[in-house]
């Protein structure tokens, strides 16, 4: 049993994100809905215990935990040798935190939680995929993409000139847009975005965690 455990489904991508910046940083970790021959199922008291908004992932390390994603990541951060993955520039560094909290909330809500979840989790009678609200959610997620699209700029990564803790927020959702085929003529309307995706598919990092084979659907 590693000293780090990640409580969460790998498919997760927040959990994903949290995953990421382990890599990243070289720190041994395990990831799953059991610790400790302990069950955190979702809405489980196992978990409402360790987060009380009953979401993932929670980060046990040793005798602590922690939850909300962006707050595990500088965590991990700090806590951590291995790469900074925040810049020391109080700027940038605010930026970064700035982008955390706005892939984390906007973001996260208009890519995965109304575009994404509507097309892998279909809610429509027969298990069929709600076109309605799929067209409802589309125009969000162009504009996300928009956004994001102008943030990367020339630049290889969402802030600065290295890899931070933005990128491992941003990187498990875009992958999975890009992934999705019929997202693909938002994803040509966002090349740079594409681009970055791949970059970060290529990195070590992405390459353990990445290109969710588990993702169903
Ligand atoms: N603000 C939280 C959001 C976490 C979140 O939405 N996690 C999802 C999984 S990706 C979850 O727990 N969903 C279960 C549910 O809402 O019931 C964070 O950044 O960690």
């Amino acid at each position: 049993m590693s000293a780090v455990h990640i409580i969460g489904p790998t498919f997760s991508n927040f959990v994903r994100s949290v995953m990421l910046t382990c890599h990243e940083k070289g720190i041994e970790f395990d990831a799953g809905m059991t610790h400790g021959g302990t069950r955190y199922g979702l809405h489980a008291p196992e978990l409402t215990t360790l987060n009380p908004f009953d979401k993932v992932p929670v980060l046990i390390h040793g005798e602590h935990s922690l939850f909300e994603t962006a707050s595990i990541c500088r965590y991990l951060d700090a806590e951590f040798d291995g790469p900074a993955l925040q810049p020391t520039d109080s700027v940038q560094r605010a930026q970064v935190d700035q982008w955390c909290a706005a892939l984390s909330t906007q973001v996260d809500q208009a890519i995965v939680r109304r575009y994404l979840l509507e097309l892998v989790f279909p809610k429509g009678p027969d298990g069929s995929v709600r076109e309605d609200q799929v067209r409802e959610a589309t125009p969000d997620v162009a504009r996300v993409l928009a956004i994001l699209e102008q943030q990367l700029g020339d630049g290889d990564y969402l802030v600065g000139k290295t890899f931070t803790l933005a990128d491992a927020i941003a990187a498990p959702m875009l992958d999975y847009l890009v992934g999705t085929p019929p997202a693909r003529g938002l994803i040509d309307k966002a090349p740079r975005v594409e681009a970055y995706v791949e970059r970060l598919r290529e990195r070590a990092s992405g390459k353990a965690v990445l290109v969710a084979p588990e993702f169903p659907g």
